[in-house]
């Protein structure tokens, strides 16, 4: 009847999880508790849950980056502290986290990093931002955009439920066979993570076609493609590879299944299958998904040094054929990821060489950032510290990407916590800091008030302190031979000061995370103080600072038109209108729907279903969707007209709180 599943899978047994379990149980309920105090459940469906607003998906996406950054932290934390506990000698050696718990944790916190809390974050970003730089009302396809926030939400309910009903998966955050082959990984660790990412990366498949679609199509008229903002044209790049690249994780996923469901043999070492076919599968997909990761936070970064540095973006042309090269060259270097298994010198060498090319665009683009600020006037907000703490961990964490790069190198670096160190600087000095930017940016656009810059400075240092004390002594550990995915190091005391410095970073990382939420807090009790009427309150340069803070609904009243690059700050040169039209059009909008969260609670149950072995539910769920899917496609009542007269009462609000209009 429940398939694989019986009392038996939730282990009772281990304390931490229990409480943990306990502690989110609690929470939850205080949450559903409060909702229904405050009765805004019926606001949270209809504005938010069944939004097809592309800023309130934005913003949907990102508290998922924000609560899932937390569990990944929590799972780092037990990783550093197990190792130092077991290191200074506690049990015998062994810590207290046994190995087989500590090996979902390590796997659970690189899956919910990358996928969970770094993709959101951007493309929660990419969401809130490109229809207004670019002058658009929405995305192409509104609902496209709502089913992919909860498809996304679905993979990550998966993860979560890991946690409580079974176990995750014990093979790091790749599943390489013939580890996760169901004669090795026979119980459902794996299978979480297959559908878990499967669903999430139908979601981002999704979005990424959206986003293409909509920079390529919505433009307001007279942006050019070489008049886009910096960030559109990165985000235009990164969904180029999304769309390229998630179509591959999703097969090579299914061919696991096969193995794994039904005696296939793709990946396993009999059978005529190859474990190596995975490893390159999985990387054709993986090393174009770190530049999905990087290449949006490269725009940030442009956005910000030229906006605080009140300048024109140094080479802007560079830069936009510096991300297209990028874009090009992720295809074309997947192998440096296993030099190690016997490809050969002169393979290795070719692919040795094509990833140390990436280093030049993406050296001009440094320069470029660094030329910008030059003589500029900048103003050291909070969003310019962290560009400048990128430029300085980024750029040397590009240069030991470039030395493991050297395959020779590479043969004694490979799978050592020097190759942790190395990712770690270029994903936290690179991403964590750009979508951090970014937030401090464009919350005032959002929200209509800024963030509190004391608090936001507190978290930039101790985000910029904490990553070199935490990081730093994984590369000479790496050096000294340590490598990844250890539960403990037996026989070797001399770690014991280097896990100790590590383990500090991680706590400064950890008051940085509290100072962010305290910072969050904060500036929304004060947003009185910090309120912005104007919409554009750092001097901005493009055209989601055009509008209000929070914009209205359909953005513009009337679709801008464009005269060059840098459009708001032109406008700006001559003169803003300082009061509403004398009439408006109507404007053509979707309506909301509760499809989306429909459908992606079916595929939850789905996944979950396939995962325990519940044959009947997953047929019924299977059947379900596609009946909600197709009942969907009959609903009419999918958009309406603003009425003229709703603009005008809505821009003369705004124009009369500018406090410019005659009264
Ligand atoms: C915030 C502070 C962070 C700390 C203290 C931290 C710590 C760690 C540690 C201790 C490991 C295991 C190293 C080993 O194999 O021995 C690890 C692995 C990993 N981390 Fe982090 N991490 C942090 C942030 C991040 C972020 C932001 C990302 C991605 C966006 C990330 C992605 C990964 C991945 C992919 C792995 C590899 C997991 C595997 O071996 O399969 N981490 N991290
Ligand atoms: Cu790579």
């Amino acid at each position: 009847m429940f398939g694989k599943l019986t009392l038996e899978s939730i282990p009772y047994h281990e304390p931490i999880i229990m409480v943990t379990i306990a502690g989110i149980i609690l929470g939850g309920l205080a949450v559903l508790a409060g909702l229904t105090y405050f009765k805004l459940w019926k606001p949270l469906w209809t504005d938010w849950l069944t939004s097809v607003d592309h800023k309130n998906i934005g913003i949907m996406y990102i508290i998922l980056a924000l609560v899932m950054l937390m569990r990944g932290f929590a799972d780092a934390l037990m990783m550093r502290s197990q190792q130092l506990a077991a290191t200074a000698g506690l049990n015998g050696g062994a810590g207290y986290l046994p190995p087989e718990h500590y090996d979902q944790v390590f796997s659970a916190h690189g899956v919910i990093m990358i996928f969970f809390m770094a993709m959101p974050f951007i493309v929660g970003l990419m969401n809130v931002v490109v229809p207004l730089q670019i002058g658009a009302r929405d995305v192409a396809f509104p609902y496209l955009n709502n089913l992919s926030l909860w498809l996304t939400a679905a993979g990550a309910v998966l993860i979560n439920v890991s946690l409580g009903v079974g176990e995750f998966a014990r093979t790091g955050w790749l599943a390489f066979p013939p580890l996760s082959e169901a004669s090795y990984s026979p119980g459902v660790g794996v299978d979480y993570y297959i559908w878990a990412l499967q669903i999430s990366g139908l979601g981002t498949l999704l979005a990424g076609v959206n986003m293409i679609t909509t920079i390529l199509k919505m433009r307001a008229p007279g942006m050019t493609m070489m008049r886009l903002p910096v960030f559109t044209w990165t985000t235009l790049c990164a969904n180029m590879l999304i769309v390229a690249a998630f179509p591959i994780l999703t097969a090579t996923l299914a061919m696991l299944s096969l193995d794994r469901y039904l005696g296939f043999h793709f990946f396993t070492n009999d059978g005529g299958g190859n474990a190596m076919l995975y490893m390159n599968l999985i990387w054709a997909w993986g090393h174009p998904e770190v530049y999905i990761l990087i290449l949006p936070c490269f725009g940030v970064f442009s956005e910000v040094v030229a906006t605080f540095s009140s300048k024109r973006l140094f080479g802007y042309k560079s830069m936009v054929y510096a991300t297209i090269c990028i874009t090009v060259l992720s295809f074309m270097v997947w192998l440096h990821h296993f030099f190690t298994m016997g490809s050969g010198a002169n393979v290795n060498a070719f692919f040795g060489i094509s990833t140390m090319i990436i280093s030049i665009p993406t050296g001009v683009k440094i320069f470029n950032w660094l030329f910008t600020m030059y003589r500029g006037r900048v103003r050291f907000e909070p969003p310019v510290l962290w560009a400048c703490g990128f430029l300085i961990t980024f750029t040397v964490g590009g240069m030991t990407g470039v030395l493991t790069a050297v395959p020779a190198a590479d043969f004694v670096l490979h799978n050592s916590l020097f190759l942790i160190a190395h990712f770690h600087n270029v994903i936290i000095g690179g991403v964590v800091f750009g979508v951090m930017a970014g937030l401090n940016y464009w919350f005032p656009k959002s929200f209509g008030f800024k963030l509190d810059p004391f608090l936001g400075k507190v978290s930039f240092w101790c985000w910029l302190i904490g990553y070199w004390l935490a990081f730093t002594p994984l590369y000479i550990l790496g050096l000294m031979g340590a490598t990844r995915r250890m539960n403990h190091f037996t026989g070797h005391p001399e770690y014991l000061p280097y896990l100790i410095v590590a383990m500090v970073g991680a706590l400064v990382i950890f008051a940085g995370i509290l100072a962010t939420i305290a910072q969050i807090a904060l500036s929304v009790y004060n947003r009185k103080k910090l309120a912005d009427v104007t919409g554009d309150p750092w001097d901005g340069r493009t055209l989601e600072w055009a509008t209000s803070s929070p914009p209205a609904f359909y953005n513009f009243a009337r679709t801008p038109h464009v005269h060059g690059r840098d459009a708001f700050w032109e406008d700006k040169q001559e003169g803003l209108p300082t009061a509403p039209e004398p009439a408006y059009a109507e404007i053509h909008m979707p309506r909301n729907t509760g499809t989306g969260v429909i459908l992606s609670g079916i595929a939850a149950v789905l996944g979950f279903a396939l995962i325990w072995h519940i044959w009947w539910l997953a047929i019924l769920a299977f059947a379900g969707a596609i009946v909600v899917a197709i009942g969907h496609s009959f609903n009419e009542n999918r958009d309406y007209y603003v009425k003229s007269d709703v603009v005008a009462r809505t821009e003369g609000a705004y124009y009369k709180k500018l406090g410019t209009q005659e009264a």
